[in-house]
């Protein structure tokens, strides 16, 4: 498949962390300005940032790497800003971004300020329109292309959050980001996020705070299946999350029931061949879910981290398993049943995938 073409679909990216998606060079530039400060070790650092195949376990010791360096809130504000200009600058036009709001105390951060850089990112992108504030949108603006400048048309994207519980977090911890999410409905927080290394934690746990978001009818994913833990899967299907991430470690039984329950999957290739959760991409639980026609969206996981973007994930998925351009179309645009945000943004993106079905007749 042409990556070109793939470049110029318009997609839907569903399953983003923010500090896994930072850009090679700035995670540099970060970490240089950390030499001499005794807190981590440049070469180091360098060399894990720069290897390839990573274990489960070695990717989670590279997020606590970068967390040391993305602990203030310029520093948040600034890779929020540039993730969002990296998603759109390949035609994602709707991104549900996650992140897992932290507290440090030594810049005084607290979780509500922490969100509150990242929503100062979104405002401070210019490059491209963002449409984060929900019922904002002018519902023709987002499809109909502005007058183009210099030969350029303005890019637009719709952006909402999810905040993350990390599986190190407390119950209370983990109360605490649903009620922030609660009071930040109104700046496109749309729901819950279950993740962090999967190794660790128990999610009932979670549970209260899980079951709270949805009563206030926040919506939740949940990371399901990266490791083989057959009773949570369980467990975390009967819950029936609106989503569910990577679902890796499923049993025979486990299938069933996903199938049944239609629960859609954020399908997150490169990440789980990478991570070696699954043993290569030609056996790679997409074919089967695809075949039986469950919902399933192409998602990049950590774009940063992984050395990739959603649109290599499309080529990746289009040569690995004989997919074609309709085909590839199609898996996008079926993306957008599958958003937590409102119907009013649905209907927007419809007319986004019905206007280029038009042109591509
Ligand atoms: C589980 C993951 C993950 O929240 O600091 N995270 N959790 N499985 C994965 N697959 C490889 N990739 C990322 O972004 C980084 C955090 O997201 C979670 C981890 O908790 C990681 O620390 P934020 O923006």
């Amino acid at each position: 498949m042409n990556m070109e073409w793939c470049a110029s679909l318009p997609k839907l990216e569903l399953h983003a962390h923010l500090n896994g998606s930072i850009r090679d060079s700035t995670l540099l530039e970060l970490t240089k300005a950390f030499i001499g400060k005794g807190v981590i070790n440049f070469s180091e650092m360098e060399h894990i940032i720069r290897k390839y195949n990573r274990s489960l376990e070695e990717v989670f010791k590279l997020f606590d790497l970068i967390r040391i360096l993305t602990t203030d809130h310029s520093t948040v504000t600034r890779i929020t800003k540039e993730v969002i200009e990296d998603f759109a600058s390949e035609n994602v036009v709707y991104l549900e971004l996650r992140t897992t709001p932290k507290r440090n105390d030594s810049v005084e951060m607290s979780k509500r300020s922490y969100v509150e850089a990242v929503l100062k990112g979104l405002r401070s992108v210019t490059s491209v329109d963002v449409a984060f504030i929900p019922h904002c949108e002018d519902s023709d603006r987002i499809f109909t292309p502005l007058p183009a400048i210099n030969g350029h048309v303005r890019k637009r994207i719709f952006v909402r959050l999810l905040l993350s519980i990390d599986r190190r977090e407390t119950t209370e911890a983990a109360m605490e980001t649903v009620r922030l999410a609660l009071e930040m409905r109104q700046f496109g927080v749309v729901g819950i996020d279950l993740s962090g290394n999967p190794s660790i934690g128990d999610w009932t746990t979670y549970l209260p705070a899980l079951k709270f978001a949805r009563e206030q009818g926040l919506c939740v994913t949940l990371h399901c299946g990266e490791v083989p833990n057959s009773k949570e899967i369980k467990n975390m299907l009967d819950f029936r999350p609106q989503r569910i991430g990577h679902a890796c470690y499923l049993g025979d039984e486990h299938w069933r029931q996903l199938k049944s329950s239609k629960i859609p999957v954020e399908i997150c290739l490169t990440s789980n061949v990478r991570t070696m959760t699954v043993q290569s991409i030609d056996v790679h639980h997409f074919v089967d879910l695809y075949k039986a026609k469950h919902p399933l969206v192409l998602c990049t996981d950590d774009s940063g981290v992984f050395s990739t973007c959603l649109s290599k994930e499309y080529k990746i998925a289009a040569d690995s398993f004989g997919l074609g351009r309709r085909e590839m179309f199609e898996l996008s645009r079926n993306a957008v049943e599958y958003i937590f945000a409102d119907s009013r943004v649905k209907e927007d993106l419809r007319k986004v995938f019905n206007s280029v079905a038009k042109s591509m007749e």
